[in-house]
């Protein structure tokens, strides 16, 4: 199944923008030696719970974050103690698939080391919280054991590869979830950095250059891919770097649709930053598959914004460039065109929960997570429940989009002791209320994320409560409304192409956005600013009965809003 381009591209890189116009982060990367900065030794110094501003810097390239508990911030600095330092830890799975000995080993080394839980993200990948300083080792030797690492998922790189998740069509999956991590281990830095940090390897000496792709500064800033194939557009494509649709023929899949210069992230009151749906620009067999993803990166590597880190996504460098210079200069590197685009159809970015047969006769089980959050809890115990799942399932789990967990490829006769396994620990999502929570998306946001302005996690739940019984009053708990929130205006959640969305602005304070659409094609509007919950209740309970009564058959909740809202 491996991709042999006939006509692969020259990759290296062409750093061509002076050093002295690039920001101290460029600085940083070019004098970081390829990502080694002082990280090993400082990890020795047992002074301070922390590390370094620069190594912190750095080891986001390893997939690391230096974060605080801020719920004790306030009352260290009262005392005079440093911050409570504890580690983000997250892991590149590519495609959100696991085995069952990766599983059971995440889930030992999250009770050991995480505070007894584990995050799924929305990018289809484990994070461990709470991990201290002098664990960190341990932890990415454990995950070493297990065939697993954390290379490059963060940082200014090709982060986490997602795909699909529902397995519907098994073999053109199959086939898309290899290509996705091909392309993974194709994007990933290569320096041997990582080895000798956390491994504990020696240096080798090479005439080599180490980054061939990348070079010293590796990318102006995060570059995310993603392979999805429709109808469901689980990953919602148009809000990644670089997006593939699969177009599928009797052989599988033929080729993809080309997406470009997806992103959610902004800055309140900085309208020069701004979320951006991605262009189809056109279709490429399925043979130069790395040919367009190097092209692609190499135009970003060499034409992003190396002196303003707030406009370094590639959706600024298409908009600074125009797309069609973008695509011209995709095409020149390529040294071919892009056809035109094929027909294609998305119907939901949702997930398809319960048990579904998959058309090779195996089924699998969508489980609803409560924003990714694995633990035990006083009336579920989804840590224990998938603990005991993974001890007897024969196939994999496959961690999707929306913070959920497939237990995948299950032969029928396992059906019986995973059902029995899933009522034990009271698992099946038939407990939960109303569609919109299934639909729900919340970032982590406090009291780990740094960046976080407002509850996510923590508060969407008991908001949805409360909003549930409005949607019980209009009669709408069956209605996969869309919801998500986050913290803060940079969007983990992809709360921008989402039906109703809430970003966070100050504690207990949100911006409510109405009217994405509902499987990913339409950003929402901001609706009203810097709001409480009374008055996110207000004009949700105006809007819900309105479109109760008003609707049209079949229309969504996105669609309702726009077709009725002046402009
Ligand atoms: Fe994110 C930064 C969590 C998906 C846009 N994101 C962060 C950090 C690392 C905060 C920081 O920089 O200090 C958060 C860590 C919080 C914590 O305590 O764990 C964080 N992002 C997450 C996760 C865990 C949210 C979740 O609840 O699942 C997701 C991890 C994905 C993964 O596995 O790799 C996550 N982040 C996203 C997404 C969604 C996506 O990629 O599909 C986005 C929007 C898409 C995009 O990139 O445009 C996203 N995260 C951001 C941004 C804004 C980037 C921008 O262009 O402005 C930041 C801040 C930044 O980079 O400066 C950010
Ligand atoms: Fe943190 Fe903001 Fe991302 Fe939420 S959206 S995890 S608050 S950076």
């Amino acid at each position: 199944m491996d991709i042999q381009d006939q006509n692969p591209i020259d990759r290296s890189a062409d750093i061509s923008q002076p050093i002295d116009r690039l920001s101290a982060d460029e600085r940083l990367k070019a004098g970081s030696d390829y990502l080694r900065g002082t990280i090993a030794s400082g990890l020795l110094d047992r002074i301070s719970g922390g590390v370094t501003f620069e190594d912190n810097k750095l080891m986001k390239f390893h997939g690391i974050y230096q974060q605080d508990d801020r719920d004790i911030r306030d009352e260290r600095r009262r005392q005079k103690l440093e911050p409570a330092f504890r580690f983000m830890i997250r892991v590149r799975l590519p495609g959100g698939i696991c085995t069952t000995e990766q599983w059971l080993r995440i889930d030992e080394l999250a009770r050991a080391h995480g505070g007894d839980t584990v995050r799924l993200t929305t990018r289809q990948t484990f994070q461990f919280h709470w991990v201290v300083k002098e664990d960190i080792r341990p932890t990415i030797q454990g995950l070493h054991e297990a065939l697993l690492d954390t290379i490059a998922a963060c940082g200014d790189d090709a982060r986490g590869v997602m795909c699909t998740a529902d397995p519907r069509d098994s073999a053109v999956h199959a086939e898309l979830a290899a290509l996705a991590k091909q392309v993974s281990d194709h994007v990933i830095p290569k320096t041997h950095a990582y080895h000798e940090i956390w491994y504990g390897e020696e240096r080798v000496a090479s005439s080599e250059p180490e980054e061939p792709f990348y070079g010293p500064t590796y990318l102006p800033r995060k570059f995310k891919i993603g392979f999805v194939l429709p109808p469901s557009n689980d990953i919602d494509v148009y809000t990644q770097d670089l997006g593939f649709i699969a177009i599928t023929g009797e052989n599988g899949v033929e080729g993809f649709n080309v997406a470009i210069g997806g992103g959610m992230g902004r800055t309140d009151n900085a309208p020069t930053t701004y979320p951006r749906l991605a262009d189809v620009i056109g279709f490429v067999p399925k043979d130069r598959l790395f040919a367009v993803t190097d092209a692609v990166m190499s135009v970003q590597r060499d034409f992003g914004n190396r002196a303003d880190r707030s406009r370094a996504r590639f959706k600024y460098t298409i908009d600074d460039k125009g797309l069609k210079w973008v695509v011209r200069e995709i095409e020149r590197r390529m040294g071919s065109s892009f056809a035109p685009a094929r027909p294609f159809e998305f119907t939901s970015n949702g997930d398809r929960f319960g048990w579904h047969e998959n058309d090779n006769g195996r089924f699998s089980y969508t489980l609803f997570i409560q924003n990714g959050r694995v633990s035990n809890l006083p009336d579920q115990s989804i840590m224990d429940g998938l603990r005991a799942i993974a001890k007897v399932h024969r196939g994999v789990f496959r961690l999707t989009p929306n913070q959920n967990v497939t237990i995948a490829d299950v032969a029928p006769e396992d059906r019986p002791v995973i059902d029995a396994l899933l009522a034990e620990h009271k698992l099946a999502e038939n407990h939960v209320k109303s569609a919109m929570r299934l639909n729900a998306i919340a970032c982590v946001a406090l009291p780990t994320c740094g960046l976080a302005m407002a509850e996510a996690e923590r508060y969407l739940p008991d908001l949805l409560t409360r909003i549930e019984g409005l949607l019980a009053e209009h009669g709408l708990l069956d209605e996969p409304i869309t919801i998500r929130m986050s913290g803060c205006p940079n969007g983990c959640s992809r709360p921008y192409v989402a039906e109703i969305a809430l970003t966070g602005r100050a504690p207990g304070k949100y911006n409510l956005y109405l009217g994405g659409g509902f499987h990913g094609e339409r950003l929402n509007q901001l609706t009203r600013e810097n709001i409480g919950e009374a008055a996110i209740l207000e004009i949700l309970d105006a809007q819900l009965g309105r479109y109760a009564r008003e609707r049209q058959p079949g229309e969504r909740f996105g669609d309702f809003v726009v077709r009725t809202t002046d402009h």
